[in-house]
Formats: structure tokens, C-alpha cells, sequence
């Protein structure tokens, strides 16, 4: 590997959430992350599922060499000593499996906590649980605590089947996205049912991927953010020293993206430099 430290003008985060990077996919834009993990440092770097793509890959091998380069600036953050902590997703769900381990300084966990600089308690997760939850979402406003709590058990249970016959994952959200006119209403839902579940929990906030549609706002006094994907939208989100929360998109990080797309396509491993 060639060193690669980090650029003078590496802005400084107190965290990063990423999500939805999909590693083995053709989709996935894995120069532009690169591109944005070499301009921002941080405190803490939360990987929020689905950063590899475990299903793509048992169907057809696909890993470039800008794949490794995403794995290897991740580690190499976690020795500098940036704290990493990984929550599987649905699509790395082999992960979930080592959840409460560490490797090579990265903490893998089901879901974990985080504390912003100005003192919220924010649930992290990556939101594929409540797949099945929203599209009982309608009736679910009439019933109890203990009902909600059952048929996110069902749904786990349902894919952990599924997944024993050897068949995929059943996403709603995956179903859904065949259906535009209804994604609308899908995303709103699984905004709300997640803030839900934070308030449910008493905590201040809750930050999530899964639906590729970044995200920070207030609902009903619970903080919702999505750290969005690197599939489509090529979107981040962080947390600035004073403990507010920002999405940021690489198409606005300050370079001209068609530049920046010809210098990656000349060679792969070279150094871009940070807009500040
Ligand atoms: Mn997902």
C-alpha cells in the first residue's frame, strides 16, 4: 500500500455516519467515498450497514481494486485512531453474527448509542427491522406496545426462514421501490416509525440508512437522520464540534465532479486534493 495521510486540509469531524455503500457492486461509487473519507476526519466513523454487499456477491464475484482501497482507508482510520463501529445492515447481515466483537479495532455491533457534543442520545441502527413493521403501519396507530414488538419478532423470524430455504431477504422497501407512486409514502413512514421507536426507547434521536434518502430533521421533537448511501445519492452524515448534524454530499464537497472523475479514471490510487 502507498502511505496515505491524511490531506492538510482534512476537515475535522466529531463523527461520520456512512451507509448503503454497497462494496461489490457496480453500482457502488467507491472513488467518491474515498474521495470523501480522505477529506474528512473524525472522532468517531459509524458504518451503518450495508457496506458490503453480501448478496450481490454470492451471485457474481465483482470487487475492484477501489473496493479494497474504501476497506483499507477504514482500517487505517481505526489504527490512527478514529473509533469505528459497524452495525450490520441487512445486506452484510453475515456481520451480524460477530456483533459485540471487535476486529482490527473495528467494533461490530447490533445497534449502538452515540452521544452528540451537545448532549443527545442518539439510537443507531441500520432500519431493515422495520420492514415488516410498515406495512402494518396503518393499523398499527390502534394497537399496543407489546403487538409492535411481536411483529418486528415475526420478521426476523420470517427472513431468518427465508434465508434458510435459501431464498433472499424480503424487503418491503425493495418491493416498494417497484412501485414509485407508493415510495413517497413509504419513505415518510419509515422516517416516522423510526423516530418512533427512539422515542419508544428514550432517546433523544436516532440515526439510520436502509432507504437510501438522506436525512436530518426534527419529527415530533425526536432527531431522525440517514446518512443516506454511495449507490445514488453519494451522501453523508456528520456531526460538527459543536454537536450539530449535517448531510453533506460529495457532488457539493467543493471540486468539480467530472475533474475529479477523470483524474480517478488516469489513476486509481492518486492523492486527490481536499476543497476546504
Ligand atoms: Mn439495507
Amino acid at each position: 500500500m502507498q502511505p496515505d495521510p491524511a490531506p492538510d486540509s482534512a476537515r475535522q469531524l466529531r463523527a461520520i455516519w456512512i451507509s448503503d455503500v454497497h462494496l461489490g457492486t457496480s453500482g457502488c461509487r467507491a472513488d467518491h467515498l474515498l474521495d470523501f473519507l480522505r477529506c474528512h476526519e473524525s472522532e468517531y466513523l459509524y458504518l451503518v450497514g450495508d457496506i458490503v454487499d453480501g448478496w450481490q456477491l454470492k451471485k457474481s464475484w465483482y470487487w475492484k481494486q477501489s473496493h479494497n482501497d474504501v476497506v483499507q482507508k477504514v482500517l487505517r482510520k481505526a489504527r490512527k485512531g478514529t473509533k469505528v463501529i459497524y452495525v450490520p445492515g441487512n445486506h452484510d447481515e453475515a456481520a451480524r453474527q460477530y456483533a459485540g466483537l471487535d476486529f482490527g479495532g473495528i467494533a461490530i455491533r447490533q445497534e449502538a448509542e452515540h452521544h452528540t457534543a451537545d448532549g443527545k442520545r442518539l439510537l443507531i441502527l441500520h432500519g431493515d427491522e422495520f420492514d415488516g413493521v410498515i406495512q402494518y403501519a396503518k393499523w398499527l396507530a390502534y394497537v399496543g406496545d407489546s403487538l409492535y414488538t411481536l411483529i418486528l419478532e415475526l420478521n426476523r423470524g420470517f427472513n431468518w426462514a427465508r434465508l434458510k430455504l435459501g431464498l433472499p431477504y424480503w424487503s418491503l422497501s425493495q418491493y416498494l421501490k417497484h412501485k414509485v407512486k407508493n415510495a413517497v409514502n413509504f419513505i415518510s413512514n419509515f422516517e416516522t416509525i423510526l423516530a418512533g421507536e427512539a422515542r419508544r426507547r428514550g432517546f433523544d434521536g436516532v440515526v439510520c440508512g436502509h432507504i437510501h434518502k438522506a436525512e436530518v430533521r426534527d419529527i415530533d421533537g425526536i432527531l431522525y437522520g440517514n446518512s443516506g448511501d454511495w449507490v445514488e445519492s453519494l451522501s453523508a452524515l456528520v456531526e460538527h464540534p459543536d454537536g450539530r448534524l449535517e448531510v453533506l454530499y460529495w457532488t457539493q464537497m467543493g471540486q468539480p465532479a467530472a475533474a475529479l472523475q477523470a483524474q480517478t479514471a488516469q489513476a486509481d490510487h492518486k492523492e486527490t486534493t481536499c476543497a476546504s
